[in-house]
């Protein structure tokens, strides 16, 4: 289009590289996270992904969206997981979850029983930008009302003690899955089945009954025996109907997210304004909610930045990590601690040679090629990034979006997540979300 600053060559190759791998993992209306790890629909990669697919076509962007809401489950819950019609193997199926014993889904689909973060709205009005009025006035009304009963689940089921912060029931509603603030919460609860297999036969044996870890190298994955520790919490919850009155009683680590409530934070504000544009009226009980929930982040204050807090005991979960910093993203940190905040993740600490770690280099549990213990993920940026260009923060918003683009750039391709030492790619390679939000950046 007339005005648009051509890409330099190698820049136009490496959208061209990003491009294929969404092509590559588009299923028709949902698009897989990658090809090897992750045959099915997740929540909050669908929501990335459509930001950037946005640039290419808005429409397929609002389907991947609206394709959401063939999850939801009758109380409201949007799946982590939506299944879909695939052999390809995954770990934790429809097996696992059996949810089709406990509801039917909107679209008859098969899903999870858990949720994953709130990143719709955020989504919903990225592709909205894209498309002319009339075309997003359509979309909006489409994906309202199941959006807003989305939200009011959140809160009629998550915070049924009216704390303002949602409380989640599994790390993978995180997203984070073995972060180390929830993998501490989760270790004394290891299944004796798996210290005993452990004790007898080492973790090969436990590798080996875990077929996807072919893939990838076990050492950039989840450990067998953390991963089996997250079977036996889908077990209770299983169990308990995934009904949050009944899971309160049981051993289930429960926390009060940080990051999740900060993307929550924006969801709300971004929901009004979707409502408000298709015409819907905005509930009392949202208004309601996203002032406490605002008001209650502050509880999460804790020495410069933000923690997440266990549920049953009201204490913070004394583990910084990237999740920390997504108050940035909220917009709900004070003015005069942005600076200090900003200090800290542009600090070798969390920002090592070549770009911001997921947990601090320093944290006994650091590994730079393992998942969420330590290596650069693109959509974290792409939230920070965000979050600093509404505070005015701009310099660092763009030191963090070439520090993306630089790291994808040097390894080639669209890794999972990338050491923040060495700046090589880990993971699963064409993977969407860091091909989608590339795209964006680039835009
Ligand atoms: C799993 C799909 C998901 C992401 C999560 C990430 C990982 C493992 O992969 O989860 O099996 O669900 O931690 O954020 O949505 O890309």
């Amino acid at each position: 289009p007339a005005g648009e600053v051509a890409l330099p060559a190698d820049l136009a190759a490496l959208r061209e590289t990003a491009i294929g791998v969404l092509r590559a993992n588009d299923l028709g209306d949902i698009t897989r996270p990658s090809p090897t790890l992750y045959p099915h629909q997740w929540l909050w990669d669908s929501c990335f992904i459509a930001i950037g697919l946005r640039h290419l076509d808005p429409a397929r962007a609002a389907a991947e969206l609206l394709s959401l809401l063939r999850g939801q489950w009758p109380g409201g819950m949007i799946p982590h997981v939506i299944f879909a019609e695939t052999s390809d193997y995954y770990h934790a199926g429809p097996q696992r979850w059996r949810c089709d014993r406990v509801c039917t889904t909107a679209g008859g689909v098969q899903s999870t029983g858990v949720t994953q973060p709130p990143m719709i709205a955020e989504a919903a009005v990225r592709v909205g930008e894209a498309m002319s009025r009339d075309e997003r006035v359509t979309f909006y009304r489409r994906l309202v009302p199941g959006l807003m009963r989305f939200h009011e689940w959140l809160y009629r089921e998550r915070d049924p003690d009216d704390t303002g912060l949602v409380t989640l029931v599994h790390s993978w509603e995180s997203g984070m899955d073995n972060t180390p603030t929830w993998m501490e919460m989760t270790k004394p609860v290891a299944p004796r089945t798996v210290r005993a297999l452990r004790r007898i036969n080492g973790d090969d044996a436990l590798d080996a009954l875990r077929r996807d870890s072919k893939e990838v190298p076990p050492d950039e994955r989840l450990t067998s025996a953390d991963l089996f520790t997250l079977y036996r919490i889908v077990r209770e919850l299983r169990r308990s109907r995934y009904e949050f009155r009944t899971i309160r009683n049981t051993f289930v680590p429960l926390v009060q997210d940080v990051a999740f409530n900060a993307i929550l934070v924006r969801a709300n504000e971004h929901l009004v304004t979707i409502a408000e544009e298709a015409g819907f009226p905005v509930p009392r009980w949202l208004a309601r909610s996203m002032r406490r929930t605002r008001a209650a982040m502050n509880d999460l204050w804790s020495d410069g930045l933000y923690l997440s807090r266990d549920f049953r005991t009201g204490g913070l979960l004394p583990h910084p990590t990237i999740a920390s910093f997504l108050p940035l993203y909220a917009g709900v940190v004070p003015d005069s601690e942005v600076d200090g905040m900003v200090e800290q993740l542009m600090s070798p600490r969390y920002w090592a040679k070549y770009g911001i770690a997921s947990v601090p280099t320093d944290d006994p549990a650091f590994l730079p090629r393992c998942y969420w213990q330590g290596p650069v993920w693109v959509n974290m940026n792409w939230l920070l990034a965000d979050g600093l260009d509404r505070y005015g923060r701009r310099e660092a918003a763009d030191a963090i979006r070439r520090n993306t683009v630089d790291v994808i750039r040097s390894s080639g391709s669209m890794f999972e997540y990338y050491s923040p030492l060495d700046g090589s790619g880990a993971g699963s390679n064409r993977f969407s979300w860091t091909a989608a939000l590339l795209v964006d950046i680039l835009a």
